[in-house]
């Protein structure tokens, strides 16, 4: 435990601030560690099966909800948020990427992986800031996180002021919509905890009933084996048949849930140009990106989460959606470059090449 009687820690936290700010957070809040309260509904939501095959998300048991058993030590946590949405973005964005998807033939990767990979640029600027508090403390205890541990972070979020939990399960502030990422520092510091926001759904349910596949069960409850952004990302192996009609264009995540929130005209732009969206990721057409070789997708996917889907699932994601795109126009295009990959190398993608060649035959879809 660090000295904690020597340290003015309400002055540190607003110091903290500032520095987060500098480094380009959008909101800064702390947090206790006892999660108790979410223990049940972690281990309902485990207990449905709705993590699909995200075993990591059970393999560490009741430590995603006790940060001092995950990290010893913890007494506080600093929670931080960061607005994603590229520079640039006019208002009415929701318009534009409603337009999307409406047309087939175009590639939709959702806004959050048109840049560069999150995980990367919060966590190099949430150890800058723990090496700032550092400069100012001496050595104290502490580790960052960014969705890649066992961290209950819209938790973590919603009980420090950074929004509260929306039905569609994701934090939601009402001068931020939700498009906005969020990160922790686990610190050994005894800071004041700030307060939790009121909620602000009150009786919408437009995200539920904006879902394409009807993930979102129950307010509050999302079974990722339905979610888009698990069958294109998450999940390897092949896509249920009957989801891949309701995938539509989406080839990386999903973001209809938020596109329907009211909340979101409120979305901030990033401050960072990190987030900028890529010009070959972004209103491509389906076959331009069916067009890459693997040297291709590497190299436009450098530094970017995308990358992690690797080729083969980028491959099945796109056949998909050009079998989407079949079965609401002919086009004789389209048919060519899939019958061009019908001996490719990969069994999943040939499978899901066939599927695709398949929709001609279908009527069109409602
Ligand atoms: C696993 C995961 C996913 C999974 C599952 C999502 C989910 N809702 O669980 C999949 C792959 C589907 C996913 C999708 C997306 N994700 Co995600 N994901 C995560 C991750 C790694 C863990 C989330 C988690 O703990 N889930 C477990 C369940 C138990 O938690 P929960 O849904 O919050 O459930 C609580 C309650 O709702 C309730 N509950 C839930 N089910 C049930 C059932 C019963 C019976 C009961 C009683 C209670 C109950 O209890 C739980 C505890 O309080 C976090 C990062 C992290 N480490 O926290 C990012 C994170 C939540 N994802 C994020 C993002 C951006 C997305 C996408 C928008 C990406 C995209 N555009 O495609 C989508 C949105 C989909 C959605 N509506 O949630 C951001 C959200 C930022 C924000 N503003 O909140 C996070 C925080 C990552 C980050 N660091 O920024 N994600
Ligand atoms: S991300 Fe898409 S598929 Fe997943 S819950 Fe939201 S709307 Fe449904
Ligand atoms: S769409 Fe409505 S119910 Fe869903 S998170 Fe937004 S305000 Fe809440």
């Amino acid at each position: 435990m660090h000295q904690s009687k020597v340290v003015d820690h309400a002055a540190l936290l607003d110091d903290i601030r500032q520095w987060a700010h500098e480094l380009g957070f959008s909101q800064i809040g702390v947090s206790g560690v006892d999660l108790r309260e979410a223990e049940p509904g972690l281990l309902a939501w485990l207990a449905a099966g709705f993590h699909g095959s995200m075993d990591y998300m059970a393999a560490h048991g009741l430590k995603r909800a006790r940060p001092a058993e995950l990290v010893p030590g913890t007494v506080s946590v600093i929670t931080a948020r960061m607005d994603y949405l590229p520079r640039g973005t006019p208002s009415g964005w929701q318009a534009v990427e409603l337009a999307r998807l409406q047309r087939p033939g175009e590639a939709v990767v959702s806004i959050y992986a048109r840049g560069r990979d999150y995980h990367k640029v919060l966590r190099q600027r949430l150890q800058k800031l723990a090496d700032r508090i550092a400069g100012r403390l001496g050595p104290f205890g502490h580790r960052v996180f960014t969705d890649s541990a066992p961290v209950l972070e819209v938790e973590l979020a919603s009980r420090s002021g950074l929004g509260w939990r929306g039905k569609h399960t994701l934090a939601l502030h009402r001068e931020a919509g939700s498009m906005f990422f969020l990160g922790e520092i686990y610190v050994d510091l005894a800071l004041p905890a700030s307060a939790a926001t009121t909620a602000h759904c009150g009786s919408c349910t437009a995200c539920l009933q904006a879902c394409p596949t009807q993930a979102i069960v129950a307010p509050y409850r999302l079974d990722a084996r339905r979610c888009i952004s698990y069958l294109t990302i998450e999940h390897d192996g092949p896509i249920p048949p009957e989801l891949r009609p309701l995938i539509g264009n989406r080839i990386y995540g999903c973001d209809d849930c938020q596109l329907a929130c009211p909340w979101n005209k409120y979305a901030q732009v990033a401050t960072l140009p990190d987030f900028d969206a890529r010009p070959a990721l972004t209103g491509r057409s389906l076959l331009e990106l069916w067009a890459w070789s693997e040297a291709d997708f590497l190299r436009h996917t450098e530094g970017s989460a995308i990358r992690r889907i690797g080729w083969r699932r980028w491959r099945r994601n796109l056949a998909v959606a050009l079998g989407n795109a079949l079965r609401h126009e002919p086009s004789a295009a389209i048919v060519q470059a899939l019958q061009a990959a019908r001996d490719d190398a990969d069994a999943l993608v040939r499978e899901h090449v066939e599927w695709a060649l398949a929709q001609r035959a279908q009527p069109q879809a409602s």
